[in-house]
C-alpha cells in the first residue's frame, strides 16, 4: 500500500520557495532560438530528514512564448532514456507534435531535437513527454507553456497553479516499483500520495489584498482527477484548455480537472484579507489545503467590474457548419467492464492474453494503436466523433493538434477543449475542423489507460 497523503503532509518542509539547483526562473521568449535541457532534478520537499526527492524535469520553471512569433526550440536530452516532447494543445505541424514512433524518432540520451513552430493560439498549454509516458510523466517530465496574447490582459499578476500527484515511497523517493501495476491500469490509473502545486508542497501564492489575478490552473497528474476549491474569492473562468470563453463564467463550487485539462481563472482577492488563506483540494474524502494565498495587505483599489473576455484565437465557428464526417468511438474495457476480447497488434485476443500484453482497454474493439486510422479526412473538413464511454470509469479524452466543441452537460456550449472529462456511461459528440495534415492521436490522458489500450489516431490529408 502506498503511504497516505496525510503522512506526507505532516513530513513536508514548510514552503521552500527557492528553485532547486539547475532550474531557471521563467524562460521568456528571447528571440527565435531557445534551449531546453531535459535533466534529473532534486526537490527537498521534506527538509533535512530525508534525501531530496529525485525527479526528472526541464531546466526552466515555465516557458513563455509570444503568439504568432516563430520559435526554434532545441531540446537536449540529458536523461538516461530516450524521449520526445509533445506540445499539448498547440495547433502546430504534425512533424512537431512530439509523438515518438508516430511523428518523430525518440531523442536518444545525449542527442537533441529541434522543434520549430509558430504558436497561433495564445493561452495556457504545457509541454510533456510522449515516450514511455506512464513512466516519464510520473517522474515529472513536463513544463507549463504560456503563449502570451499580443495585447496584454488587464490583471495585476499572472500566476501558475500546476497540480501534480506523485507516488513516493517511505524514503521520499519516486515509487518506481509500482509503475506498470496492472490492477491500477485496469482501474482509475496510478494514483499518488503527494500533491504538489508548482512542484512545491503547499506553496504560498503571493497576492495583494484587493488585487485582480490571472491564475492558470493545470492538472498534470498521470491519472488523478483533481478538484480545487478557491473559497472566499470572486473567481471567473476565462479560458479552457488555452481557448478563451466567449464570456467569463463565474466559478461556483470546486473546479474539477481531468488530467491534462487547464483553466484560466480571473481571481479577485478581497480587500480585507491579509496573511494566509488556504486553497483546498477536495477530490477525495481527505479535503486538505494544497496551497494558500499569501496576502499582502495594501491599498489596491478594488475592481468590482466583471472581467472582460480574452481575445479569441483563430478557430472556425462551427455553429453554422454541418459535419462532413461522423464516426463512432466505443470505449470499452477496464475493471468490471466485461471486455471479452479485443484486437491487439492485428491479432484477436481474449482477456487473459490481452493482460499478458498489458492491455485491458479498447477503442472500437482494438487495444492500443491500430495500423489503420479511425478515419481519414481532408484538412478543413468538419468532423464529428461520437464517443461512448461504455466502461465503469471516467476518462479524460485528448485530441492532438486540434481543439473541439462537445455536447457534454458538464461544460457550457461552445467551449473549446483539447481534453474532455467523460463520466462512466456517458456519451458525448465532439466536433472540430480538421487542421494540418498528418497523423493525430486520440487517447485517454489518464496515462495508464493510454498505455493499456486507450489510444487511436486519425489522418488528415492535404
Ligand atoms: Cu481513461
Amino acid at each position: 500500500m502506498p503511504l497516505k497523503r496525510r503522512a506526507f503532509l505532516k513530513m513536508a518542509a514548510t514552503s521552500l520557495c527557492a528553485l532547486p539547483l539547475g532550474i531557471k526562473a521563467r524562460l521568456v521568449y528571447a528571440g527565435q532560438r531557445i534551449e531546453l535541457t531535459l535533466q534529473p532534478e532534486q526537490r527537498a520537499w521534506f527538509g533535512d530528514s530525508y534525501q531530496p526527492t529525485r525527479l526528472w524535469g526541464i531546466d526552466w520553471e515555465v516557458l513563455r512564448l509570444k503568439q504568432n512569433q516563430p520559435v526554434e526550440i532545441v531540446v537536449k536530452n540529458h536523461l538516461p532514456e530516450a524521449t520526445s516532447l509533445h506540445w499539448h494543445g498547440l495547433r502546430i505541424d504534425n512533424a512537431m507534435d512530439g509523438v515518438s514512433g508516430l511523428t518523430q524518432q525518440a531523442i536518444e540520451p545525449g542527442e537533441e531535437f529541434v522543434y520549430r513552430f509558430v504558436p497561433k493560439d495564445a493561452g495556457t498549454y504545457w509541454v510533456h513527454t510522449h515516450h514511455n509516458t506512464y513512466q516519464q510523466l510520473a517522474r515529472g517530465l513536463y513544463l507549463p507553456l504560456i503563449v502570451e496574447e499580443s495585447t496584454e490582459y488587464p490583471v495585476d499578476q499572472d500566476h501558475l497553479f500546476v497540480m501534480d500527484d506523485w507516488r513516493l515511497n517511505s524514503d521520499a523517493q519516486l515509487d518506481l516499483k509500482s509503475l506498470g501495476n496492472m490492477h491500477e491500469w485496469s482501474h482509475g490509473g496510478r494514483m499518488g500520495n503527494v500533491l504538489t502545486v508548482n512542484r512545491q508542497i503547499k506553496p504560498g501564492i503571493k497576492v495583494r489584498a484587493g488585487s485582480r489575478n490571472r491564475v492558470r490552473v493545470f492538472n498534470v497528474a498521470n491519472s488523478r482527477i483533481m478538484a480545487t476549491e478557491f473559497s472566499g474569492v470572486d473567481a471567473w473562468i476565462c479560458a479552457k484548455d488555452g481557448q478563451p470563453l466567449a464570456e467569463p463564467v463565474r466559478v461556483e463550487g470546486p473546479l474539477v480537472l481531468a488530467p491534462a485539462e487547464r483553466y484560466d481563472l480571473i481571481v479577485d482577492i478581497p480587500t480585507d484579507w491579509q496573511g494566509e488563506r488556504p486553497i483546498y483540494e477536495v477530490s477525495t474524502q481527505q479535503r486538505f489545503a494544497c496551497a494558500f494565498w499569501d496576502v499582502l495587505s495594501t491599498n489596491v483599489a478594488t475592481r468590482r467590474d466583471k472581467p472582460v473576455a480574452l481575445p479569441q484565437n483563430p478557430l472556425l465557428n462551427l455553429s453554422d457548419r454541418s459535419a462532413d464526417h461522423h464516426v463512432q468511438l466505443m470505449i470499452e474495457g477496464g475493471a468490471m467492464g466485461g471486455l471479452r476480447k479485443a484486437i491487439y497488434q492485428n491479432k484477436s485476443m481474449g482477456v487473459r492474453d490481452l493482460i499478458q500484453h498489458k492491455q485491458i482497454w479498447a477503442f472500437n474493439g482494438v487495444a492500443n494503436l491500430p495500423d489503420e486510422p479511425l478515419l481519414t479526412v481532408r484538412s478543413g473538413d468538419v468532423v464529428e466523433i461520437e464517443m461512448n464511454n461504455n466502461t465503469r470509469w471516467p476518462h479524460g479524452m485528448h485530441l492532438h493538434g486540434h481543439h473541439f466543441q462537445a455536447d457534454s452537460s458538464r461544460y457550457q456550449e461552445g467551449v473549446w477543449h483539447d481534453t474532455l472529462l467523460m463520466e462512466r456511461g456517458e456519451k458525448v459528440v465532439i466536433r472540430f475542423q480538421a487542421g494540418l495534415p498528418g497523423k493525430w492521436l486520440i487517447h485517454c490522458h489518464m496515462i495508464e489507460h493510454q498505455a493499456a489500450g486507450m489510444v487511436t489516431w486519425f489522418e488528415v490529408s492535404a
